[in-house]
């Protein structure tokens, strides 16, 4: 193979349909050797405001949401950019993204525009290399199975504000593999399905495939959680955790938060009190987003209050930005940070927020968004970057499913090499 055959021949998007149907950028890289990469940009719907900009055209169409300057910009002015460039060089081709781009947050050519592009090149580069894409991207190392973060119940912004919580999860740390994570998560999704079912309380599934709640509080959610993984046959807490998101950015702001479900408002002091007390109650191991994205100062608080084992994370906070965790971490706010790529809009300044929380002592979650596809590409960021912990949204529906199964034929194909991230994944279990 010579070195040429990693130059990038031509770059192609269209525009194609996420999980809620809505319009999303697909993007492909071809390269002179021949290969040819491909990767669909996710989007959020409970989005952090400093997160990369995400281009919509607005309008009439499809409730704005329409994405066809984004696919207009890869095919012009990205395309003439990237044309000749070697894609083998993902930080060189990232940069010249950002450079194009010219704004802090990729407002002109749009995050979907270039997050595509930058990762149909990794793809690409994967496809030349004839390897999958999380030994291309970690080579030998590459071997970690992430602990998966799944959802059981939606709610918040994805599911109507039936409840105030957005992601009600679980995690396995007595877990011996990730297959066998897999086998839990799914006898505790459906027996959660059952005793909602028994209980008048079930009504479809929220945007990300987990159970959509009519609960009447938020503590009778965690109550059917813990039920559900004990009728599963598992020990709440060490075989099977609760990871929740509360997404407080959604409810609240200025340090008001404002629990629809159970009609009242709290401080950040409330809210702080009123989730120790969950955590304390229940046997909830990780939380996302206690408090809101500009309440920098109640995430310090929260973060010193809480137990030393419970993994703190920040994804509205932090958005993964590498700049937002060094100052979260002088604050001394959360102790993990969320990592989605289209928040940014490079493979490179995500895997930098990566790189960040390694020299600080942070963890990290690779992460779906809410609208997905078929595109597989955040698994192999997870296994290539040896991230340990990988957060999809629910056992239901084949764009949850399509990465679940994903790391499945990784962790077969890895064999004997294949190692599991476990209960170290978010600093051991329940002490
Ligand atoms: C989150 C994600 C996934 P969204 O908040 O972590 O659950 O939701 O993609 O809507 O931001
Ligand atoms: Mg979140």
């Amino acid at each position: 193979m010579k070195d040429s055959d990693f130059d990038i021949r031509s770059v192609h998007a269209r525009r194609v349909w996420d999980s809620r149907g809505r319009p999303t950028v697909e993007a492909e890289v071809a390269l002179h050797g021949g290969a040819l990469g491909r990767a669909i940009v996710p989007a959020g719907a409970s989005k952090g405001t400093r997160e990369a900009l995400e281009l919509r055209d607005g309008g009439a169409a499809f409730g704005g949401l329409d994405v066809r300057q984004a696919v207009a910009h890869v095919n012009g002015e990205i395309a003439r950019a990237v044309v000749g460039l070697a894609a083998d060089d993902q930080a060189a081709l990232d940069a010249r993204l950002i450079a194009l781009d010219g704004t802090p947050n990729k407002a002109r050519l749009g995050a979907n525009a270039t997050l595509a592009v930058s990762m149909a090149a990794a793809h690409a580069v994967a496809a030349a290399r004839g390897l999958p894409l999380y030994a291309s991207l970690g080579g030998a190392d590459a071997t970690l199975l992430p602990m998966p973060q799944i959802q059981i119940f939606g709610g918040g912004a994805h599911a109507g504000r039936r409840v105030d919580i957005q992601d009600f999860m679980i995690v396995c740390p007595g877990a011996a593999n990730f297959a066998q994570a897999l086998e839990w998560t799914a006898e505790v999704y459906a027996q959660a399905g059952a005793l909602m079912r028994a209980r008048g309380a079930l009504a479809g599934v929220a945007d990300e495939g987990g159970w959509w709640p009519a609960f009447d509080t938020n503590e009778e959610a965690l109550e059917t959680l813990v039920g559900a993984i004990e009728n599963a046959g598992f020990v709440p807490g060490e075989q099977v955790g609760i990871a929740l998101d509360i997404a407080a950015s959604d409810f609240g702001r200025e340090g008001r938060y404002r629990l629809g479900l159970e009609q009242r408002e709290l401080d950040s002091d409330g809210l702080i009190e009123l989730l120790l007390r969950w955590c304390e109650r229940f046997p909830v191991l990780s939380i996302e987003d206690p408090l809101g994205e500009d309440d920098a100062q109640g995430f310090a608080r929260f973060t010193r209050a809480a137990p030393r084992r419970l993994q703190i994370v920040g994804d509205d906070f932090l958005v993964s930005s590498a700049d937002l965790l060094r100052e979260a971490a002088a604050a001394g706010a959360a102790n993990t940070v969320l990592l989605k790529p289209n928040q940014r809009g490079t493979l490179t300044e995500t895997r930098q927020c990566w790189d960040a929380a390694r020299a600080l002592g942070y963890r990290a979650i690779v992460s779906a968004r809410s609208g997905e596809t078929e595109d597989t590409t955040i698994v192999h960021l997870a296994i290539g970057w040896q991230v340990g912990q990988l957060k999809v949204g629910s056992f239901a529906r084949s764009e949850r499913m399509a990465k679940w199964n994903e790391a499945l034929r990784i962790e077969e194909r890895l064999g004997a090499r294949a190692r599991f991230a476990g209960a170290a994944a978010f600093g051991g279990g329940r002490s």
